[in-house]
Order: C-alpha cells, then sequence, then structure tokens
C-alpha cells in the first residue's frame, strides 16, 4: 500500500469532472486500499478521487470513531435527497479552514462496492454531509465554493500564501 500526495486548494486539478469506473477490477482495488492508507495517515474522514489527481468517480469514507468502519462508493448516486442540515465542514485538501455549509439532512445513495456490487445506502447527519462533500469533489467543486466571493478570496490568499511557505 502506498500514500497518495493529496492536491491542496486552489489547485484548478481539483475542478476536473471525474469520469465512472467502468470495470472495479483488481487495479481500482488497489487504488481504494491506498485511498483509504491515505485517508487515514491524514487523518480524515473522507476522501474523493479527484483529490488525489484520479479523475474516476471514487470515494473513501469512515466516519467511525474507531476509525474501522470503511465504506467505500463507487459511482455514487444520490436517488433521494429530503431536509436540510447546517455543518461545519473541513477538507483535506483545504487544510486548518472549517466553514459552516448547509445540505440535504437525509439522502439514499447508490453505488458500487470494493467488488463491484450495487448497494443503496439511507444516510443522515455527518456521514450524508461527507458523502454530499465528496461526492462534490468529484463533480470538480470545494467547499468553500459555497461561500461568499469574500470569505472565498480569503481562504485562496490563505492558502497561496501557506503553499509558497514549503
Ligand atoms: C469532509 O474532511 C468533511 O483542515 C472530510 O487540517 C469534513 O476529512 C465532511 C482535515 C467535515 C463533513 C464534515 C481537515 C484534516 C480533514 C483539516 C476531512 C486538517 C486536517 C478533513
Ligand atoms: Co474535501
Amino acid at each position: 500500500m502506498a500514500t497518495l500526495t493529496i492536491l491542496n486548494y486552489p489547485d484548478p486539478r481539483l475542478h476536473t469532472v471525474a469520469k465512472p469506473v467502468k470495470d472495479v477490477n483488481a487495479d481500482i482495488r488497489r487504488f481504494v486500499d491506498d485511498m483509504a492508507e491515505t485517508m487515514y495517515a491524514a487523518p480524515g474522514i473522507g476522501l474523493a478521487a479527484t483529490q488525489v489527481n484520479q479523475h474516476i468517480q471514487l470515494i473513501v469514507i469512515d466516519t467511525s470513531k474507531e476509525q474501522n468502519d470503511l465504506l467505500v462508493l463507487i459511482n455514487p448516486k444520490i436517488v433521494v435527497k429530503s431536509g436540510t442540515q447546517d455543518y461545519e465542514e473541513g477538507c483535506l485538501s483545504v487544510p486548518g479552514v472549517y466553514e459552516m455549509v448547509t445540505r440535504a439532512e437525509k439522502i439514499l445513495v447508490e453505488a458500487l462496492d470494493r467488488s463491484g456490487k450495487q448497494f443503496k445506502l439511507d444516510a443522515e447527519g455527518l456521514l450524508a454531509v461527507c458523502i454530499q462533500h465528496e461526492m462534490d469533489h468529484l463533480l470538480g467543486k470545494v467547499f468553500v465554493e459555497y461561500l461568499s466571493p469574500l470569505k472565498r478570496n480569503r481562504i485562496k490568499n490563505k492558502m497561496i500564501k501557506l503553499s509558497r511557505g514549503k
């Protein structure tokens, strides 16, 4: 296994739209393992393939306290959503920044698992927020794009300054 390099906002590659996975084969399963290792090492609760510069529809999530309940979503689709909730979100691609975002409270998601089998998942609360946040990445969208242009520009400038110091 290997940890992958995470792209940092405002890297333009974070705005790439991901393509569906055609075949959940051994290469994809190896990539899922590397994604999980990268997320756990960070540590984070969610990571989209877009964030490691692989533009395919694949997400790993683990919102459990013990970090021992990996959820793999390949080609995810939200089939039903209801309600709204506000949650203070962060992102491994925007380190040190946490801001409130409004999203659906409950969602029904359809996806393939790491063996390529289709499944449905009812999610609410933090898990629902995390799935919506990660699915946005697959569409090339970062959570700071929900903020006002003023806030977003402040964050952009902060990130550029930080990356200069590396
Ligand atoms: C997305 O985010 C998420 O700023 C996953 O310095 C976050 O794993 C969905 C992280 C919150 C719902 C609620 C962020 C780690 C991890 C940082 C993450 C940082 C170190 C973020
Ligand atoms: Co993110």
